[in-house]
């Protein structure tokens, strides 16, 4: 693996990689732009330590000083989940940080372009970007949705929150050809709420089917886009369906009224979303996120399981 110094895999990341262990890819605008201080740093370290517990290594991704760095150790996290400075990297915003030397949170989009030149498979977030409400009149969609479509890598979140508009994102990942699974599940999950009957995802009851279809989808059919597999949050955290609606109705309509738009606008109604519903959202946040590094490192280790002859 001969990637050139502006990119830095931390060795113990590079150890695994090379003797073929399960790596799972961490992102790090949850740290930088979607969690408070100190919540935010605790979130990523008990997701890096579910991971271990399975027996995978945690690849945490971010740009710090303009070096792309898929692995950060715990002193280079503090530091990042401290700096007020700390930028939301997209896919798009890695050449200039790299060339401006500065630091920044990797979103969804920006992690999977670390993922794809360590090689790392998996990528546990909490729930993808998508396409905006409202995008009839401001074309806001994530480049998330790109981005997944053109990686090879299995990302698991708890679907997409519903500060988005959910119908429309799915029919975007329809488009993008990119397999929406759900884990044990036939409804998309809403992030804080498990989901509603009218979008539908196809269920997956084991981590086997999710490798063997990655396989197939990647080295026997060779597309190299991106397999989304979406896990519930447990129902004992998940918050009620119509307190979520009113909440993100509040959220959306506070963000027009005072024009925030473009990248401002995720952490902007997530943090407003997160006081619409006083501290429930963060317990939510941090069982889900926890919940989906766990399953993300379970299906890194059956991808390594030999294929079936
Ligand atoms: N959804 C969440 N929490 C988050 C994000 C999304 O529930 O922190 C972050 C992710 O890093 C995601 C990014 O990739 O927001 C999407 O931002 P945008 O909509 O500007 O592409
Ligand atoms: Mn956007």
């Amino acid at each position: 693996m001969a990637l050139p110094p502006e990119i830095v895999v931390a060795p113990p990341v590079r150890a695994a990689l090379t003797e073929g262990r399960p790596v799972v890819a961490l992102e790090t605008a949850v740290l930088t732009h979607g969690l408070p201080r100190p919540t935010n740093r605790e979130a990523v370290a008990a997701m890096a330590a579910a991971i271990e517990a399975v027996g995978a290594t945690p690849a945490i991704i971010a740009v710090v000083d303009g070096r792309l760095r898929v692995g950060l150790d715990d002193d280079a996290l503090v530091d990042l989940g401290e700096n007020r400075q700390a930028h939301k990297l997209g896919a798009r915003d890695l050449a200039w940080a790299m060339s401006a030397g500065v630091s920044g949170g990797t979103t969804v989009s920006g992690t999977l372009v670390g993922a794809r030149l360590a090689g790392v498979e998996v990528f546990a977030t909490g729930g993808i970007g998508g396409v905006h409400r409202g995008w009839r009149d401001h074309r806001d969609i994530s480049s998330d949705l790109e981005e997944l479509a053109r990686t090879p890598c299995c990302t698991v979140s708890a679907g997409a929150k519903s500060i988005l508009d959910l119908p429309a994102t799915l029919e975007a990942l329809e488009s993008l050809a990119i397999p929406v699974l759900g884990w044990r599940t036939e409804v998309f999950p809403q992030f804080y709420a498990r989901g509603t009957d009218d979008l539908r995802v196809r269920k997956v009851d084991e981590l086997a089917a999710v490798a063997e279809l990655c396989r197939l989808r990647w080295r026997v059919l060779e597309q190299p886009g991106g397999v989304l597999l979406t896990q519930p949050l447990a129902e004992e955290h998940a918050l009620d369906q119509a307190v979520v609606d009113r909440a993100v109705a509040d959220a959306v309509a506070q963000a027009s009224a005072l024009g925030i738009r473009g990248q401002d606008l995720t952490p902007f109604l997530l943090a407003a979303l997160s006081d619409l519903t006083v501290g429930a959202s963060l317990t939510a946040n941090l069982a889900l996120l926890v919940a989906n590094a766990r399953l993300a490192a379970r299906l890194a280790c059956a991808l390594k399981e030999p294929a079936p002859a």
